[in-house]
């Protein structure tokens, strides 16, 4: 595959009122993989001089995780197990819910109330039974390249200032940056970035108590933030928390035309970066990535990069689905 020549963000175009640039047509115009473009076989093989040891850790939660779920409209899996004799067993799942767990999603997940789903594909055409941006395209493409963890947490930790777990604290630019330079990191292009906050670990501990609202830490819903996601060339933005951006999103930034002028509602999409990184630049985002056993090697090596790989379900027209990721260190 050949590298594509990639403007950067101040020079992505932006049609006359719109609010914010997009990458639309910077990997074709019927590109339905957005940013994976940047995993070429030549930072795949790259991704290899990341393995030192041949320790392989699972960054996946149990399908099953969450009960109740994080969020509420989201569903328990329900796994039955059945014999056609007494010497045989099958399976099935009902109920699954595909972002409801360590998950990646395509670029079907989101559109710009303003601009639409990545690319241009029409609304209208992004239903059961249809393909376009379906995570389809992601899994036969198949995921490998070079992860680099991000450890906000024990950079927070380092500076005597933990990160409130139950708090929507949001990290800049400026915090991404210091902490790369405190764990002595550099990203890469094509980098499958993940970011540990500690609020998965901290979900976890038996004294937490859920509140009524539901907070996670995470990314600064802020257009600096797209910009440095995107100048970075990362392949997928990747976290350990609920939306890889700081939960809830706040009603006062990243303004949409349609929300302003009345078209669309308010809602609990209203200020998500998810609107900027999915549909604007073809980001796929994973969340609820379980980093904490990988972060643990990453300090004891002091080498955060390693082998990632992730193979989401084949499953035409997903929206998203389980990462089933991998780190290789
Ligand atoms: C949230 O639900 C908070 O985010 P997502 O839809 O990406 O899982």
């Amino acid at each position: 595959m050949v590298t594509p020549s990639v403007p950067l963000y101040k020079d992505l175009p932006r049609g006359e009122n719109e609010l914010y640039p997009n990458a639309w047509g910077v990997f074709g115009n019927k590109d339905q993989l957005g940013t994976l473009n940047h995993l070429t076989a030549e930072r795949v093989l790259h991704a290899l001089q990341s393995v030192k040891t041949g320790t392989v850790v699972n960054l996946n939660l149990a399908l099953d995780a969450f009960d109740p779920p994080l969020i509420s409209h989201r569903g328990i899996p329900h796994h039955e197990i059945f014999g056609l004799n007494k010497f045989h067993r099958d399976d099935r799942i009902d109920n699954l819910f595909l972002q409801a767990s360590t998950q990646l999603d395509s670029l079907r997940h989101f559109a710009h109330p303003d601009k639409g789903f990545y690319n241009g594909f029409p609304g209208e055409q992004l239903t059961t039974g249809t393909l376009e941006l379906g995570i389809q395209n992601v899994a036969n493409r198949g995921i490998a390249g070079r992860g680099l963890l991000i450890d906000l947490d024990s950079y927070f930790k380092s500076l005597g200032k933990p990160i409130d777990q139950k708090s929507g604290q949001t990290f800049d630019v400026a915090d991404l940056e210091a902490a790369l330079e405190f764990q002595d990191s550099q990203i890469l292009p094509g980098d499958i970035l993940m970011i540990r906050t500690g609020w998965l670990k901290a979900i976890q501990a038996a004294d937490y108590v859920r509140e009524s609202t539901l907070y996670s830490p995470g990314l600064l819903p802020d257009e600096s933030i797209a910009e440095w996601l995107w100048n970075k060339q990362v392949s997928i933005a990747a976290a350990d928390n609920l939306a890889l951006e700081a939960w809830p999103s706040k009603k006062d930034v990243l303004p949409t035309l349609a929300e302003q002028n009345g078209e669309l509602d308010l809602s609990s999409h209203t200020g998500m970066l998810h609107r900027l990184l999915i549909p604007l630049l073809g980001i796929t985002i994973g969340e609820l990535w379980d980093l904490d056993a990988l972060a643990e090697l990453c300090k004891e090596r002091k080498k955060f990069d390693c082998l990632i790989t992730a193979e989401p379900l084949n499953l035409p027209g997903g929206v998203g689905s389980p990462a089933n990721a991998l780190a290789i260190v």
